[in-house]
């Protein structure tokens, strides 16, 4: 198929077309002799397709020298009426004379709901022919069935308007029905820019990150275009010329959904869906809708809720136009039951009352951090970029069976529970995941991840070291760390899945890692429970002080002080003695060693 590049067509032909605009055919008919004539030979000296584009009251629209998949091109009502067709009907010629519709021709007619699209098959040699798509309901579906025709007058015969009526009988009935009853499944294009300032994570890998984020949203992803650009375009995010090739995936591969790597703003997000009839979203967009599938307690839907609410508001323009048309999807699903809003003034009700919400629920959580400090109970954080392994060691710490899983983002609320007791009392939380180019807002909605991080006595930052990216991952979240303002936090660096590893990489691994000065560094494997012992020690080392020995000569004549040191379970032995039991016990930074000066004898 040509493309829709006028270059090397003569201005006068191009006039020509353009001449055409605002004409109404003859007798009211689809298509009449004077411009068919005009599509031909401009066809048969261009050697392209030639198109026009008529309104329901077949008056000529706009004119295009191209292929029917670019004529939607800076045409912005040609996007779907929730209630009915499009008006429009577009008519175009093949050159070589094949009248048939082609795939990518009943695409566009699905992509547009057009109300019928007829195409001339344009040959010296062989005589004009002529083919209509129509919409065509049958059984409670709706697909665009093609009819051929030998002459322009038998074309001309065909009932349109009967089809017209049913088929928008069809969409009033259902609005989501359309096209696609078939069609909920969301088949992804994505597209990715290699930028200067892009350091860190690079393209191909950020891009298949971006690949698992739409499979674990339910999309599928069939196409991916990169493009090398000094920034991002402000228009339309990639360039205009990468914009057309876009526009050739969509159709070829049947794309109803873009994905941009980085975040679209809303004017970017509004011409990219005029100029391709498809539906976009970017990166955040996919996350928020992980995250309104994964949200488990109340606490975790709001604040997912929020977040959601939030970024709507700020890119209304665009969604609003996608979610009038699709009534579904990625980009549209909450937390909740309810459909989200896409009127700004509901909007900001409903922030609000979230707001508010999940102040009160803050107010308790708080409430509970400091009764925990109150009582001396510590607690250790688990934090890392998504997938690193965090719920996995955080049921090895706790026995529990808290959900794990491959994938991004599988836990978003965070638990708290009490370390396995043989190994310490203190409290181990597990949090949502880290990943790049996540907006800090988004975070920062987590408010109760946000919290058992800030309030933690000791983080254990969890690393995926079979993944090639490791390090630019342990750079994101140390960036989100001290963006949270908790980058002075005491880390106990974690590198797990070592079992991912071969003998080999693992020493390379070691032999880099000797070069970095981190004072508190363990390789682990959280899955087959490897080093598990050695991070207890660790955990217990940093949260209690290194453990020491010591006596104590208690009296007879002082049971209480003796039965203290038991209930703190530190007595290894006793050796009853002339004056009194002397006590051996084991000890750590917070022993209360003031009330036992006076027996104290030793340290062992
Ligand atoms: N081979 C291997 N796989 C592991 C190890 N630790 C975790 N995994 C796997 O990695 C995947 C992710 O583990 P999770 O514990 O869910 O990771 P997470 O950090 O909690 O992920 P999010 O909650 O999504 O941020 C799961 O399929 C785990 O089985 C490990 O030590 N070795
Ligand atoms: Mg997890």
């Amino acid at each position: 198929m040509a493309d829709n590049n006028k270059s090397g067509i003569r201005q006068s032909y191009i006039n020509e077309l353009n001449d055409l605009i605002g004409y109404q055919m003859e007798n009211q008919v689809l298509l009449d002799e004077y411009v068919l004539e005009i599509l031909k030979r401009l066809t048969l000296i261009t050697k392209r397709e030639v198109l026009i584009c008529t309104n329901d009251k077949n008056r000529v629209q706009w004119v295009n020298i191209g292929d029917a998949s670019t004529v939607n091109i800076g045409n912005a009502e040609m996007l779907y009426h929730v209630k009915a067709l499009n008006k429009y009907r577009v008519i175009h010629t093949h050159p070589g004379g094949n009248p048939r519709l082609s795939a990518e021709d009943f695409s566009a007619a699905k992509k547009q709901s057009l109300q019928c699209i007829i195409a001339i098959g344009v040959d010296e040699k062989i005589p004009t022919s002529f083919s209509i798509g129509v919409p065509v309901v049958e059984e409670g579906t709706m697909e665009y069935g093609q009819g051929l025709f030998k002459t322009l007058k038998e074309l001309n015969k065909f009932p349109l308007e009967h089809y017209i009526l049913l088929a928008d009988r069809f969409i009033k009935d259902d609005p989501n029905n359309r096209f696609d009853a078939e069609d909920e499944e969301e088949r992804a294009l994505l597209i990715g820019l290699d930028l200067p300032g892009n350091k860190g994570i690079e393209l191909v890998d950020s891009m298949e990150e971006l690949r698992q984020l739409v499979k674990t949203a339910g999309g599928i992803v069939e196409e991916e275009v990169c493009q090398s650009k000094n920034q991002i375009d402000p228009t339309f995010y990639v360039g205009k010329g990468k914009l057309q090739e876009l526009i050739k995936v969509i159709q070829n591969h049947d794309i109803n959904l873009i994905v941009a790597n980085d975040e679209l703003n809303s004017r970017q997000i509004a011409n990219i869906e005029a100029a391709t009839g498809t539906k976009t979203v970017d990166r955040t967009t996919i996350i928020l809708d992980i995250f309104a599938r994964h949200a488990k307690t109340k606490e975790g839907k709001l604040q997912v809720e929020l977040a959601q609410q939030k970024y709507r508001m700020s890119h209304l323009k665009g969604l609003g136009i996608v979610m009038s048309r699709t009534g579904g999807g990625i980009g549209t699903r909450g937390p909740g039951e309810k459909k989200l809003e896409t009127d700004r003034r509901h909007i900001r009700k409903q922030l609000e009352e979230l707001e508010a919400r999940i102040e009160r629920i803050n107010k308790s959580n708080q409430l509970n951090a400091v009764q925990r400090s109150k009582n001396k109970i510590k607690t250790v954080s688990l934090i890392g970029y998504t997938n690193s392994g965090k719920s996995t060691l955080f049921n090895r710490l706790t026995q529990s069976e808290v959900v794990t899983k491959d994938g991004l983002f599988i836990t978003l609320d965070s638990t708290l529970r009490k370390v396995d007791p043989e190994h310490g009392e203190y409290l181990v939380s597990d949090t949502v995941g880290f990943i790049d180019k996540l907006p800090h807002d988004l975070i920062k909605a987590f408010k109760t991840t946000l919290m058992e991080v800030e309030t933690a006595d000791l983080l254990l930052h969890v690393v995926d070291v079979s993944n090639h990216n490791y390090e630019a991952q342990i750079e994101v979240v140390n960036q989100v760390l001290s963006d949270i303002g908790s980058g002075n936090k005491k880390v106990i660096m974690i590198y797990n899945k070592i079992d991912k590893l071969t003998p080999e990489e693992q020493d390379a691994l070691l032999l880099k890692n000797q070069v970095a000065v981190e004072e508190l560094a363990l390789y682990i494997s959280a899955k087959e429970g490897m080093a598990i012992e050695s991070l207890f020690d660790i955990i217990n080392r940093v949260l209690v002080g290194e453990k020491r020995e010591m006596q104590l000569l208690i009296p007879y004549d002082d049971n209480k002080s003796l039965a203290l040191l038991h209930e703190m379970k530190v007595v290894l032995a006793i050796d009853y003695q002339a004056d009194g039991n002397l006590v051996t016990i084991e000890m750590t930074d917070d022993f209360p060693t003031h009330l036992f000066e006076k027996y104290q004898v030793t340290e062992v």
